[in-house]
């Protein structure tokens, strides 16, 4: 009578050892097959076999060397910095930046910080922000290769073009230094050494602020779940600021048909399967993302491309729309996060995550968020991934 329930038992512990077994053997191999996928695609760090052109003006692409950045630190904490491109007369927005960012975060995890600016800081400049950093400051200098109109630029027609976009009251439309920044953002920021050496960036403008305790670390985060670029904001792009970005994104798919990402996120950013672009772009100010992926194939070519075609100067792309096109359709969409739990304003902007939860955490108005907003890309982005709307959106569309 004993025997048969005791022979039972024992056959259920044989076979959930051996299910057991077989799962994890399963999700180990599953694992290290991804791991290889994206070590060959030079996005996660490991040795690629293809070498790119090297474009010799630039800072040097390091990613198909290997990539001693991407082992995290003894302590636990990822390999990452704040960085932020600033000039000297920015000081106190950037310590007002600083300081709200210290609090509801970097105080508990002291990461350190890169500066960069087209002119050498001043020692005013570096002395005060040192003073309000948790983490150490390093101050990097862009050297003027990086800062100037390159040498195939018809400067005449780019004049004009400024002209043009002024007298239509564009904003920044006839500004040199924007165009320079907004470059720069898009082709350089990550291959200065005092950026490279790192993993993963957060980027930090002055004059934001930060709404909510952030009391996780947002680089394991996106270290452990592989993402590797994270928005809060999402907006449309002045259409006229990036007259032909497209068409040339096409150009440069036509050339390099492998560049895109079999589950990429094409939908995100045109609602007519590519025939255009619906001007959605993450707003780059804030940033959370991989240093790797700039750096690596086919951004490095995309980005070569881009700048060959002048529309940095002869119109006024953007890095947003930039990265963004890049983001989308390069990558496979499980690296893309929206990091609704971060409060974030940006002069103009505010994200403020409107679900009951983040009542006690965060100090913003959920009515003040963009996100129901008709300039937001937020419900196109939950609808595109399969994102369940918050409860009561319907209370903030605006
Ligand atoms: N060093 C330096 N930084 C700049 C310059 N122009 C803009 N920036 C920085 O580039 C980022 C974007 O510029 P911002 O004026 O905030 O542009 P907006 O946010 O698009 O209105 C900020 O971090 C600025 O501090 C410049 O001429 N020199
Ligand atoms: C594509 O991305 C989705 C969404 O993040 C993810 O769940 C899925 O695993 C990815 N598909 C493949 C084939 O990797
Ligand atoms: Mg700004």
């Amino acid at each position: 009578m004993i025997g048969l329930p005791n022979r039972l038992v024992r056959f259920a512990i044989v076979a959930s050892i051996v299910l057991t077994f077989i799962f994890l053997g399963f999700t180990q191999t599953d694992k290290i097959r991804q791991t290889l996928d994206l070590q060959k695609s030079g996005i996660l760090g490991g040795n690629s076999e293809k070498k790119p052109e090297a474009p010799h003006e630039y800072y040097e692409i390091k990613t198909h060397k290997s990539q001693p950045n991407t082992d995290y630190l003894p302590d636990g904490r990822v390999n990452a910095a704040f960085v932020t491109l600033v000039r000297n007369e920015d000081l106190h927005d950037m310590l007002l930046s600083i300081e709200r960012l210290e609090n509801r975060f970097n105080k508990r995890y002291h990461y350190p910080w890169v500066f960069l600016n087209d002119k050498e800081f001043t020692e005013e400049f570096k002395t005060a922000i040192r003073a309000a950093v948790s983490g150490g400051a390093e101050f990097g200098f862009v050297e003027p290769k990086y800062w100037s109109i390159p040498s195939h630029i018809d400067q005449d027609k780019m004049h004009a073009s400024w002209r043009d976009m002024e007298k239509n009251n564009i904003i920044y439309g006839g500004s040199e230094s924007y165009r320079h920044m907004c470059r720069f953002e898009s082709g350089f920021f990550y291959r200065h050494p005092l950026v490279s050496q790192y993993e993963y960036y957060w980027r930090v403008e002055p004059s934001v602020d930060f709404y909510c305790d952030i009391d996780f670390d947002p680089f394991v985060y996106m270290k452990e779940n592989e993402k590797l670029y994270a928005f809060t904001i999402s907006l449309h792009e002045y259409a006229e600021t990036v007259t032909t970005l497209w068409d040339v994104t096409k150009a440069f798919v036509a050339e390099h048909p492998t560049a895109i990402h079999p589950n990429n996120t094409l939908e995100f950013i045109s609602d007519d399967n590519g025939q255009s672009y619906n001007m959605c772009h993450f707003w780059s100010n804030f940033e959370i993302a991989s240093v790797n992926f700039w750096t690596s194939e086919p951004y490095a070519s995309y980005f070569e491309y881009l700048d060959r075609m002048g529309g940095f100067f002869y119109e006024r792309w953007g890095d947003a729309p930039v990265h963004s096109i890049a983001a989308a359709l390069f990558m496979d969409r499980k690296h893309l996060h929206f990091f609704n739990e971060i409060g974030y304003y940006h002069p103009g902007i505010t994200h403020c995550p409107i679900e009951d939860e983040f009542r006690s955490k965060c100090s913003c108005r959920p009515s003040d968020t963009i996100d129901f907003n008709g300039y937001s890309c937020n419900k196109h982005w939950y609808e595109v991934m399969n994102i369940p709307f918050p409860q009561n959106y319907e209370l903030y569309l605006k």
